[in-house]
């Protein structure tokens, strides 16, 4: 199976044959199937949250005329990251999104978010519907998601997120092996007790690195006199360092800073990204088609910064190789001008669900699939080994 791919989407003879005026796309979605995954890391991950060893999430599938189109909850088990865990994201699922999207002519994917509007929030149990009703989309008139999504390159600059480790020789070792297999810069996780000096060190033992450190919240206003410290080290930027639902003291802070401040967290809509643009509270932000509910949000965010002069970069929720290939397909709009946390299936599942297995070549690219849909398969029997629970739903 290994290096085996997908045939490309556009070869002429695989093309259904059309006569007269093209049909208007549908989108109709007849099922959707819920499956509760479990899947081992391949090593931990820590986060100033805490370190995970494996990953529960839902994998969404949605059937349409005889096609399928997969979709990756990003939700986690705990509610860390966000207040959704993969519970609460089944359960809005099963009891109000589905309700809202079965049987529904939809003339393209672009209409199922704003069918949403009722239900707040829940930004990652939308987003996996709507991820994989692109993904029938786009299957259905035969052309790769990046194509439907209105993305311009085939390949994507990788970057990898590093957690934080046992010592600082396991860092240096762990990004040594990173920078070797060709990634294009390096992002650590920081928290108090784990900051400054993992970055002297990491700058004092590989030098001048694309470079930059993820916080995922971890800080308080009071801290910035400890975090303008980090303006020596030449960081590309710092993601993420105050509270989950914070603007105004990230422009406060912003101001005090040197290094550009990158929102995550905090941007879990397009207005949030524009008000935080309005004031000032980053300087770079951070698209995770999970947390802004699913692509078509992620594209208008996209545009914004865009308008504005703004640079975005994908971020990653260690997902697998179904969540992994819409993160490369969106990463491909021309916006996406940093390497983003994008990176091989062979860092986070061995093996992964989906077949290839997503690779970064030497240079520090992953080429965009170029099969219909996301472009990878899905292996029937990995996906139903690591299933613990499964709900199909009707029309
Ligand atoms: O903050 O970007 C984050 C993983 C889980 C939750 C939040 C984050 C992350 C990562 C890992 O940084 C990115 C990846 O390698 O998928
Ligand atoms: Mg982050």
């Amino acid at each position: 199976m290994r290096g085996r791919r997908a045939p490309a989407c556009y070869d002429a003879d695989t093309r259904p044959a059309t006569r007269g005026p093209p049909p208007i796309p549908l989108v109709r979605i007849e099922r959707l199937e819920l499956r509760l995954v479990r899947l081992p890391l391949v090593r931990f991950f820590e986060t100033s949250f805490g370190r995970v060893h494996d990953r529960t999430f839902i994998v969404v599938t949605a059937h349409g005329d005889g096609e399928a189109g997969y979709g990756e909850c990003v939700a986690d088990a705990a509610p860390y990251y966000s207040g959704e865990t993969t519970e609460t994201a089944w359960h809005v699922i099963e009891r109000f999104i589905a309700p809202r999207v079965l049987g529904v002519a939809f003339a393209h994917p672009r209409e199922v978010y704003p069918a949403l509007r009722a239900i707040r929030g829940h930004q990652m149990a939308k987003a996996a519907v709507e991820m994989a009703a692109w993904d029938l989309y786009a299957r259905q008139q035969g052309v790769p998601l990046a194509a439907a999504l209105g993305g311009t390159r085939s390949a994507i600059a990788a970057g990898v997120s590093i957690g934080i480790q046992d010592s600082l020789d396991e860092l240096v070792e762990r990004i040594r092996i990173e920078l070797a297999a060709g990634y294009r810069r390096i992002k650590i996780k920081i928290k108090p007790g784990w900051d400054v000096a993992a970055v002297e060190t990491v700058r004092a033992a590989v030098g001048s690195i694309p470079l930059m450190v993820d916080a995922n919240a971890a800080y308080r206003l009071e801290d910035a006199a400890h975090l303008a410290e980090l303006d020596h080290f030449d960081l590309m930027m710092i993601e993420q360092p105050l509270d989950y639902d914070d603007l105004t003291d990230h422009a406060r802070l912003q101001r005090h800073l040197s290094t550009p401040i990158c929102l995550d967290e905090s941007i879990h809509s397009v207005k949030a990204a524009a008000d935080a643009l309005e004031l000032g509270a980053c300087r770079i932000i951070n698209i995770k088609p999970g947390r802004v509910g699913g692509h078509a949000e992620s594209i208008r965010l996209h545009d914004l910064c865009a308008a504005r002069g703004v640079p975005v970069w994908h971020g990653g929720m260690l997902e697998s190789g179904i969540g992994r290939a819409h993160n490369l397909h969106l990463s491909s709009l021309p916006n996406f001008s940093l390497p983003g946390d994008v990176a091989a299936s062979r860092r986070y599942y061995a093996p992964d669900l989906v077949e290839p297995p997503i690779e970064v070549r030497p240079d520090g690219t992953i080429p965009v699939p170029d099969g219909c849909g996301i472009g990878v398969t899905i292996v029937a029997e990995r996906l139903a080994r690591a299933t613990e629970r499964q709900l199909d739903l009707r029309v």
